[in-house]
C-alpha cells in the first residue's frame, strides 16, 4: 500500500456539479447507472496552456460495462483501468459522462460500498467506499447534487436514499422505482441507499422557523418497539442544537435506519443515517442504562453532523477531526446537558485515559490532524475523536462560551457548503474574536501526551502562593523534537476548613492558568494560609499532570473539592497509588498490605446519602487493568490482575455491612425510566451489589439471584447475572446463562450482551469458553458486533484470561485477525490493537505477543488497513 501525504494535497482537476445514479438492485449483479456533469475546476492548479489534465476516477472491485461522454460510447483508446480506479482522456472543459458498472452486493463482505444486512441492501461510503458503487472521484472536496433512482423488486417496498422522495412507480415489468433528490451538495461519502422489507415509526419536529420535519425510524419488524428512545433523543437533540448553537435541520425528513452488519456506530449520510442497530433500538426489557445513554449520544452526535460535517465539510481526511472532534465535543456537552455533566465527563476522561493515551503512547501514534496514512480507515481513531473533541473543549475554555458561539457562528455562515480544513475552523475562532491562537494551534499537529510536573511554594511572611509547572511531551514516532503548548489549566486552592480561597481582586475562587512556556511560575497574593491546590479542574487540557499528593491530602480532595470532577480524581489518584504499591508488593513476592486508605474513603463515601449516586459509583469503581496498564511505565499483567483482585477483595470484605445497606436502600422498585436519577440510582446498586457478590458469600449471591428472578430490567438483570458469572458457583452460572440464552435467543442485542459477559469475564471467560462461543449457532464471523462481543471482549476487556502466561490468547488472537482480513479488513485492523503495544510488557510477554504480530506479518498477502496496523508496530 501507498502512504498518502498531506503535504502532497492538490485541489480537483475537475468539479461534478451534478450526479446522477440509477440502481438496479439484484444480490449479484446490481447493475449502476451514473450520470455526471462534470467540468474544470477553475482554482485547479493551471496546467499551463497545455492540454486539459486527465480525470481521475476511483473505483474497486467494479465491472465497468460502458463509458459514454455527452452521448456517444468512448472508444477504448479515450481511457484506462488501472489498479484502484480509471483514467481519462478529457478533451473539453465541460462535458458529461455515463457510466454503467455490474456490482454484487451479496459477496461483499466488507460491509463498504453497497451490502446486504438480512436481506436487506444498505450502504456505507464513508471514508473510500463510494468507489465500490461507481467510478467517481471519491473525496470529500467534490461536492455534487445528487439524484438517485431504486429500481427494485417487490420484496423490498422501502426504497430509500438522501433527500427528498420525488417520484415513485412501477416498472413495466412490475418492479418498484423510487426517485430521491438531495437539493444540498455534498461529498459521494455522505451519500446512502436502503431497500428492504422494513417498518418504521414516524413523529415530526417543529423548527425554530416553525417548519414541520419529518422524522421516520426503519427498522425490520421485528423490532420496531425498540424506537421510541431513540425517536425521543432525535427530538432532543434537534432543539439542543438550535438553543446552544442556533443551527436549524434543513430538509422536510429526516431518516434513520437500523442495521445489524454495521462496521461502526452509526454514520451521518445526509438526511438518512444508517445505525448500527446496537446503537439505536432499545427498550427497557433488553437494553442496559449503558445503551440507553449511548444512544441517546450517538442519535445527537450524527445529528449534530448535519452541521459540523454535512453543510460544513472535510476537504481531504487529514482533516477528519475538523467534524469529528468537533462534533464530539458537541455530543459530549448535550450528554452533559441531559444527564450529569460531572458524570459524562468522568467517564469521557476515563476513555480519553485509558485508550487514546495508550494509542498516543504507541506505534500508531499520530497528531489530531495526520501528516499521513496508508489505510485512511484506520486514522478513525480516539485521537482524532477524542482528542479532538479535547482540542475544541480548550479553545471553548480559552476563549469562553460567548466567544467560542461567534466563532462557531462565523464558521458555519463563512463556510457553508464548502469543504475545509482545522486550519479554517481556527481562524474563524480566531476572527471571530480577534483572538491569537497561534501557539494553541500546535496541538493540531503534535502527536503523544503531554506531561505536566507541579511544584508549590508557599510564603507565609508574603502571604504569597506559588505553583510552578513544567510541560515535555515525549517523542513520538516521527517526531523526536517536541515544543511547548498552550495549555489551559484550571485550578482552585483549598483553605484548611476545606472552603475555596479567593484568588484575584475579584472573588474568584477558580481560575485558568495560560500555560505557554516550557516552564512557568504563577504566583497568588494574599493567600493566608498554605492552600491545597486542586489541579487540572474538569480535566481542562488533555494531559497527564503530576504533582506529589498524600493520601491524606487525597482523601481530603474527596471531600471537599468545588469540583466534582476533581473529587472523582483524587478518588482516581489513591486508588491508582493504592493499585501501584500493591502491583510492587506482588512483584517482589511481599504479602499484600491492605488498602486501608482506599477502605477509609469508601467507607465515608458509602455514609454520605447527600451526594449524587452516580459519582460515587464512579468513585467505588477502581482504574480499569488497561488504564493500570496505560499508567504503569512496564506491563505487568499477572501483577495489575492480583493487585486489582486483592484490593477490591479486601474493600468488598472490609465494607460489606455498608455495601449491603446501600444496596437495600437503592433497590427501589419501580418502573423503567432512563433518567438521570433513575440510572444513577440503579448504577450505584449495581455497584454494591459486585463488591458483595465479589466476598462469594451466599447470602450476597442470593441477592444477585432475587434480583436475576424478578426480571425488571436489562440494567439490573445483566448486572446480576454477571455477578452471578463471576462470582457463583459455576455449575449454577452455567444453568444461568442456558435459560436466559433461551428466553432471548430471538433478540440480537441480548444475544450480544450475553456473549459479551461471557468472553470479558475474568473467571469464565476462558479461551476454552471463548471458542466454544464462536461455534454456537448464534455467533457469525461475517457479523461486526458478534466479533466484537466474543473475540473483542476476550481480548480488549478481559485482561485476565487473554494475557494468559502460555500466551495462547495471543496466538488466538492473531488466528482470528488472518482469517477476518480476509472477510473484512477494517474489522481485522481495530481487533489486531492489542497486539501491537508489545514493547509495553516485560520481556517474557513482549516476545510472545511479538511473535503473535510477525505470525500475522508473514501470513500472506495483508489487506492495506491490516498491513498498516502490524508493519508499524514491528518497525
Ligand atoms: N463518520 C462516521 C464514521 C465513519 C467510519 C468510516 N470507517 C461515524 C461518525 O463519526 O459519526
Ligand atoms: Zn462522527
Amino acid at each position: 500500500p501507498q502512504t498518502v501525504y498531506l503535504n502532497d494535497y492538490q485541489a480537483p482537476e475537475y468539479l461534478v456539479d451534478r450526479t446522477e445514479l440509477t440502481f438496479d438492485l439484484d444480490p449479484q449483479s446490481t447493475l449502476v447507472k451514473s450520470h455526471l456533469k462534470i467540468r474544470r475546476n477553475p482554482v485547479a492548479a493551471d496546467s499551463g496552456g497545455r492540454s486539459l489534465p486527465p480525470l481521475w476516477l476511483d473505483g474497486v472491485d467494479l465491472e465497468l460495462l460502458s463509458i459514454a461522454e455527452d452521448g456517444e460510447l468512448l472508444p477504448a483508446q479515450r481511457y484506462q483501468e488501472e489498479p484502484g480506479g480509471l483514467s481519462l482522456t478529457v478533451t473539453k472543459p465541460e462535458f458529461e459522462l455515463e457510466i454503467q458498472t455490474r456490482i454484487a452486493p451479496e459477496s461483499n463482505t466488507s460491509l463498504e460500498g453497497l451490502y446486504l444486512s438480512n436481506g436487506m441492501y444498505c450502504t456505507q461510503c464513508e471514508a473510500e467506499g463510494f468507489r465500490k458503487i461507481t467510478f467517481y472521484p471519491d473525496r470529500p472536496d467534490v461536492m455534487s447534487v445528487f439524484t438517485t433512482t431504486i429500481v427494485a423488486p417487490a420484496k423490498y417496498p422501502v426504497l430509500l436514499s438522501n433527500g427528498n422522495k420525488v417520484d415513485s412507480g412501477t416498472t413495466d415489468d412490475g418492479r418498484l422505482r423510487v426517485t430521491w433528490e438531495d437539493p444540498f451538495a455534498k461529498p459521494s461519502y455522505l451519500f446512502a441507499l436502503v431497500a428492504g422489507d422494513l417498518q418504521y415509526v414516524e413523529d415530526s419536529f417543529t423548527t425554530s422557523t416553525g417548519r414541520a420535519v419529518t422524522l421516520q425510524l426503519f427498522t425490520e419488524a421485528r423490532n420496531i418497539g425498540k424506537c421510541e428512545h431513540a425517536m425521543v433523543s432525535l427530538k432532543h437533540a434537534m432543539r439542543w442544537d438550535e438553543v446552544v448553537y442556533g443551527r436549524e435541520y434543513d430538509l422536510d425528513i429526516f431518516m434513520i435506519v437500523a442495521v445489524d452488519h454495521f462496521n461502526m456506530g452509526a454514520m451521518e449520510n445526509k438526511g438518512l443515517n444508517i445505525f448500527n442497530s446496537a446503537c439505536v433500538l432499545a427498550s427497557p426489557e433488553t437494553a442496559t442504562d449503558a445503551a440507553f445513554q449511548r444512544i441517546e449520544s450517538i442519535v445527537a452526535h450524527e445529528y449534530f453532523h448535519n452541521w459540523s460535517g454535512n453543510r460544513v465539510t472535510c476537504r481531504d481526511w487529514f482533516q477528519l477531526s475538523l467534524k469529528e472532534g468537533f462534533t464530539v465535543f458537541r455530543d459530549a456537552e448535550f450528554s452533559a446537558d441531559m444527564n450529569s455533566r460531572a458524570v459524562k465527563r468522568i467517564e469521557d476522561v476515563t476513555l480519553l485515559r485509558t485508550a487514546q493515551f495508550a494509542e498516543d503512547a504507541g506505534p500508531m501514534s499520530h497528531p489530531v490532524r495526520p501528516d499521513s496514512y496508508m489505510e485512511i480507515s484506520n486514522f478513525y481513531t480516539l485521537t482524532i475523536y477524542e482528542k479532538g473533541a479535547e482540542i475544541v473543549r480548550m479553545i471553548h475554555t480559552i476563549l469562553g462560551a460567548d466567544a467560542f458561539r461567534r466563532g462557531s457562528d462565523l464558521y458555519f455562515q463563512r463556510h457553508d457548503g464548502c469543504a475545509v480544513t482545522c486550519e479554517d475552523f481556527v481562524v474563524a475562532m480566531e476572527d471571530a474574536n480577534g483572538a491569537d491562537l497561534k501557539q494553541f494551534r500546535r496541538w493540531y499537529s503534535q502527536a503523544g501526551t503531554p506531561i505536566i510536573e507541579v511544584e508549590d511554594e508557599y510564603d507565609a511572611e508574603r502571604a504569597q502562593y506559588s505553583l510552578t509547572l513544567r510541560q515535555r511531551t515525549p517523542a513520538t514516532p516521527g517526531q523526536e523534537e517536541k515544543l511547548p503548548l498552550h495549555i489551559p489549566v484550571a485550578i482552585g486552592l483549598l483553605g484548611a476548613d476545606g472552603k475555596a480561597l479567593v484568588l484575584d481582586k475579584f472573588g474568584s475562587t477558580d481560575t485558568v492558568l495560560h500555560l505557554t512556556e516550557e516552564s512557568q511560575t504563577f504566583t497568588f497574593q494574599d493567600i493566608d494560609e498554605r492552600p491545597l491546590p486542586s489541579l487540572l479542574r474538569g480535566f481542562s487540557a488533555p494531559v497527564k499532570l503530576r504533582y506529589g499528593y498524600t493520601g491524606e491530602q487525597l482523601q481530603f480532595l474527596m471531600q471537599h473539592d468545588a469540583d466534582a470532577f476533581n473529587r472523582w480524581d483524587a478518588c482516581q489518584r489513591l486508588a491508582l497509588n493504592t493499585l501501584s504499591s500493591l502491583q510492587g508488593q506482588y512483584r517482589a513476592g511481599e504479602t499484600l498490605d491492605t488498602p486501608s486508605a482506599l477502605i477509609d474513603g469508601f467507607s465515608v463515601l458509602l455514609q454520605n446519602s447527600e451526594l449524587d449516586p452516580a459519582l460515587v459509583a464512579k468513585m467505588l469503581a477502581l482504574p480499569s487493568a488497561q488504564e493500570l496498564a496505560e499508567q504503569g511505565d512496564e506491563i505487568d499483567a499477572a501483577a495489575i490482575v492480583a493487585a486489582r483482585d486483592f484490593a477490591r477483595q479486601s474493600i468488598a470484605v472490609a465494607l460489606k455491612p455498608l455495601f449491603l445497606a446501600r444496596y437495600q436502600a437503592l433497590d427501589q422498585r419501580k418502573p423503567y425510566r432512563p433518567t438521570a436519577d433513575d440510572i444513577a440510582r440503579r448504577g450505584l446498586k449495581n455497584t454494591c451489589l459486585a463488591y458483595l457478590c465479589m466476598t462469594q458469600d451466599q447470602d450476597a449471591l442470593a441477592l444477585a439471584r432475587t434480583q436475576f428472578e424478578r426480571d425488571e430490567n436489562m440494567t439490573d438483570v445483566s448486572a446480576a447475572l454477571a455477578a452471578m458469572v463471576e462470582y457463583g458457583p459455576k455449575d449454577a452460572a452455567e444453568q444461568t446463562l442456558e435459560s436466559f440464552y433461551r428466553q432471548w435467543q430471538q433478540d440480537t442485542q441480548v444475544v450480544e450482551t450475553w456473549f459479551g459477559l461471557q468472553s470479558s469475564s475474568a473467571g469464565f471467560g476462558t479461551l476454552d469458553r471463548v471458542r466454544e462461543l464462536m461455534a454456537h449457532p448464534a455467533f457469525e464471523m461475517k457479523n461486526p458486533n458478534k466479533v466484537r462481543a466474543v473475540v473483542g471482549g476476550f481480548a480488549m476487556r478481559n485482561f485476565n484470561q487473554f494475557h494468559h502466561e502460555d500466551g495462547s490468547g495471543y496466538e488466538f488472537l492473531a488466528d482470528q485477525v488472518i482469517a477476518l482480513d480476509k472477510l473484512n479488513p477494517q474489522i481485522a485492523s481495530r481487533l489486531v490493537t492489542p497486539l501491537t503495544r508489545w514493547k509495553k510488557y516485560r520481556k517474557h510477554e513482549a516476545g510472545q505477543i511479538h511473535s503473535a504480530l510477525k505470525r500475522i506479518s508473514d501470513s500472506g498477502e495483508l489487506s492495506a488497513d491490516l498491513y498498516e496496523m502490524v508493519s508499524k508496530s514491528l518497525a
